[in-house]
């Protein structure tokens, strides 16, 4: 199951009470204070971790606990610390306030970690009470609780490029004929439902990550189909793949299929729409005699200074040049991040 927002309540644990104790021993008469700290409660933290692939987890055990700390003991014996407990997210996890509103953590890297509840301190005991005027302190100091949060999850995929266009254009197939990512194909509309990850290699030890998504349709910001809010997937992404299903079967026309998948991706972020984007006009290989459709698409690319690529996903024609377009133009981008950088 693919989940890719959650809230979750966590609970960290309340402190150990200190402990109010005198040291008795045979033959040491006013022993004097000897009462330990509470143990402090566990705190709840997240963890990033690459081999976690949703926030599927969550749905079944959306309250986490953690352990309270143990009280002080005499003979200055410091309260058992509650156990940290250690959440983990796929990467890409935004923890977010539960309504929603203020980023508090974007774990986007393996390993990284946010320390979301703490636990509360463990009391202090009376031993450390003990002052050369105030020899028999009976003071102690209960253990403070540990914090409650309610939070929420959001998972946005970190990919280099995103694949987008209508239901059925072929973009499960590229992903699939391009990296070793295996997605469900089928001729029906929507077969995508959740995005899908592929690593493309283009030797070299250089590699870049696709996230094929499920199919835009119009209307698709106001809910038709399956919404936009899969296109999260893609907004941390370099560079957009537009494919458009250039064939006579689509029963609709590529160049207005262009504009509203544009008109989708403009509603839902301005800046996605104008994320750099590179055309694959799909399905060739049921062009016939007539280029005509191709043709009018490539016009189109051409004005509006598109790069753009005949390919047959199934087939596997024009893939090559495709890849490597989108490997010499994520280079070139980021030969300009750094320049911006530097
Ligand atoms: N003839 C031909 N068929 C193709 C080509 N690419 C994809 N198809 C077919 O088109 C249908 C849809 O392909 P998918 O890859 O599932 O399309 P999608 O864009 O992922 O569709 P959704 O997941 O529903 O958004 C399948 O039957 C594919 O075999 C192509 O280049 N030529
Ligand atoms: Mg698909």
């Amino acid at each position: 199951m693919f989940v890719d927002q959650v809230t979750v309540t966590l609970k960290a644990g309340k402190g150990g009470d200190g402990c109010v104790s005198f040291r008795r021993e045979a033959r040491v008469p006013k022993g004097g204070p000897d009462g330990g700290h509470g143990g402090n409660g566990g705190s709840i933290a997240f963890a990033a971790d690459e081999n976690i692939s949703s926030l599927a987890y969550f749905r079944f055990y959306p309250i986490t606990k953690a352990k309270n700390g143990g009280p002080g003991e005499g003979g200055n014996r410091t309260g058992k610390g509650g156990p940290e407990v250690c959440l983990g997210v796929p990467v890409g996890t935004v923890v977010k306030d539960a309504d929603g509103g203020a980023v508090l953590a974007d774990l986007a890297v393996h390993g990284q970690t946010y320390l979301a509840a703490r636990g509360g301190r463990g009391g202090r005991g009376n031993a450390s009470y003990a002052t050369s005027t105030h020899q028999t302190p009976r003071e102690s100091r209960p253990g403070r609780p540990g914090e409650e949060k309610q939070l929420y999850l959001e998972l946005k995929l970190i990919a280099d490029v995103g694949l987008v266009g209508f239901p059925n254009a072929g973009k499960s197939t590229l992903i699939s004929q391009i990296s070793a990512a295996r997605p469900l194909i089928a001729d029906y509309p929507f077969t995508t439902l959740a995005p899908n990850l592929g690593v493309v290699d283009i030797g070299e030890y250089r590699s870049f990550v696709v996230a094929d998504i499920p199919g835009l349709i119009e209307g698709a910001h106001l809910g038709q189909g399956l919404g936009i809010r899969f296109l999260r997937h893609i907004e941390r992404t370099k560079l957009l793949v537009h494919i458009v299903d250039v064939s006579p079967y689509s029963g609709r026309d590529p160049l207005e299929d262009y504009k509203v998948i544009m008109k989708e991706l403009e509603a839902f972020s301005p800046e996605v729409a104008a994320r750099p984007q590179i055309l694959a006009a799909n399905k060739v290989d049921l062009l016939g005699g007539d280029k005509s459709r191709l043709v009018r698409l490539k016009r189109l690319a051409a004005r509006r200074k598109i790069p753009i690529f005949a390919v047959s996903a199934l087939k596997r024609e024009g893939l090559r040049p495709l890849v490597e377009a989108v490997a010499r133009m994520l280079g070139d981008l980021a030969a300009k991040d750094g320049n911006k950088a530097a």
